[in-house]
């Protein structure tokens, strides 16, 4: 163990103690942890953690949506420690690059598969998804200046997104918590509703209309506001921490109909869905639609080292680049070479492993079909996965799928249940959601499936004892 992490010296209930004293996290109602005392998490292994207890854990989050490879992963460490001795860091902003930012950058525009006229060519890089969407609001009112239209500034997001929380990462985002602190959204930013079949899908229409009803909102508001200042829209190909919402598969060619028409550029926030997490080094391959712009972060590296970044389609970089001049813009760590070769080692991971085509293939298929069996269980109000993001709705009733008041928060109950069976997953409400790391084998999806099943009738005989079930 290392000076940074000594459970040994320190027991839980010090560093519980310190933690309260001194630790401002984020999203966190810190009287209520004080009560609790933080888990303390230590170690880890593969898809494993452990806390200061030595309670071990199946990470189903990978960690927040970004482990992609699974943990303990030495090249990533022999990367980072190479690179540090070599050149820890140097600046890319005085007309200065270094080679590790130089190969990635190459290496994203081979990996970004071109889209009818939009290819990727250039990646402008950042240290997290919100600073990457921060630059993406940037980028999109420099080009529309830059090509005389200033008067587009307006970019439409939608409701219960999630894209980070800098100024404009909450103000694009879709929360009405984030939004509700602060002031926000931050002017020229608005939101259309998200395509959420379960909850606002009409008796009696299928998922298909549903998904052509729900990107109509899109041109409904560009109609309302006039297309002429509209700049762009920004959506992630699936709802991450908004619950994992995966929209009918009509949804996104309608959406791309609909910005096609009105010229606006289309944002891809991939911070999630990209590196293999959909079967796909980029989402937008997946769906099959033509972003300008692309956002990534997490998986970039595994998570192991921050980074983030944007990739700049064509349409955009040209003008940029051949009208523009100087772009006033840019962060200390843009082009870390660190984080650089920490991403260089964790693609080449990915590749030899060929994790993007493990999550399409036949473990993607297993793991879709273990899964769907939780659909049985009779808290369950349906099931759904994309590649290796999947999500549950805790119902009341399963055949009237009456749902849960908010303030029986069953979805708090049941995450309480998984971390004190050796479980994490995330609770969104009354959704329960996990996002694996990719290497899981057969056997771990069959543990975290058997995991999950304890978790839901531990949860099921509390809320009946509850009597809280219809
Ligand atoms: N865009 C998307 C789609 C994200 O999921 C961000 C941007 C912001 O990235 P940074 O690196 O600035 O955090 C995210 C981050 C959750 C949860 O509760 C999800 C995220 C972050 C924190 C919590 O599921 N996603």
């Amino acid at each position: 163990m290392n000076a940074a992490n000594t459970p040994e010296e320190l027991g839980t209930k010090e560093i519980q103690a310190l933690d309260s004293a001194h630790f401002m996290h984020p999203f966190t109602d810190h009287g209520d942890l004080a009560t609790r005392g933080a888990r303390v998490i230590t170690r880890s292994e593969g898809v494993y953690v452990w806390d200061s207890e030595g309670e071990k854990l199946f990470d189903a989050m990978s960690g927040l949506w970004c482990v992609n490879v699974g943990y303990g992963r030495k090249a990533l460490a022999q990367a980072a420690y190479d690179q540090m001795m070599t050149l820890p860091f140097y600046n890319s902003f005085f007309q200065t690059t270094n080679v590790p930012a130089v190969k990635l950058a190459t290496k994203l525009a081979q990996l970004a598969p071109n889209v009818g006229d939009r290819s990727f060519e250039h990646v402008f890089f950042s240290s997290s998804g919100s600073e990457s969407n921060d630059s993406n609001v940037r980028m999109v009112r420099r080009y529309w200046d830059l090509l005389g239209q200033p008067q587009r500034k307006v970019i439409i997001s939608r409701q219960n997104a999630y894209h980070g929380s800098t100024m404009a990462g909450a103000s694009l985002g879709g929360m009405s918590g984030m939004h509700a602190q602060g002031d926000l959204p931050i002017p020229n930013i608005t939101h259309i509703e998200q395509p959420y079949f379960y909850e606002n899908g009409l008796p009696g229409e299928s998922a298909d209309a549903f998904g052509v009803r729900a990107a109509g909102w899109l041109e409904e508001k560009i109609l309302q506001i006039g297309a002429e200042k509209v700049a762009a829209f920004i959506a992630e190909p699936i709802q991450g921490a908004g619950g994992v919402i995966i929209p009918p598969t009509t949804y996104w060619p309608e959406i791309q109909r609909i910005v096609d028409k009105y010229g606006i550029l289309l944002i891809s926030d991939e911070v999630i869905c990209a590196f293999g997490r959909l079967g796909h080094w980029f989402a937008y391959e997946r769906f099959g639609y033509k972003p300008d712009l692309v956002t990534f972060a997490k998986a970039v590296t595994s998570g192991y080292i921050p980074l983030g970044g944007v990739m700049v389609g064509d349409r955009v970089a040209k003008v940029l680049i051949e009208k523009g001049g100087e772009f006033n813009h840019g962060y200390t760590y843009s082009g870390h070479p660190v984080a650089c070769a920490v991403a260089l080692a964790n693609l080449e991971i990915m590749e030899a492993e060929q994790l993007p085509q493990r999550v399409r293939g036949e473990v993607g298929d297993y793991f879709a079909r273990r899964y769907a069996e939780l659909g049985d269980h009779p808290l369950v109000g349906m099931t759904e996965s994309c590649g290796f993001v999947a999500g549950l709705v805790l119902v009341k009733n399963k055949q009237t799928k009456e749902r849960f008041s908010a303030e029986d928060a069953v979805g708090m109950i049941c995450r309480g249940h998984c971390f004190r069976n050796g479980l994490i997953m995330r609770a969104v409400g009354d959704r329960m959601i996990i996002a694996p790391p990719l290497t899981l084998t057969h056997a771990q999806i069959d543990e975290l499936m058997g995991l999950i099943r304890q978790a839901l009738d531990l949860t099921y005989a509390e809320v009946k004892k509850n009597g809280w079930l219809a």
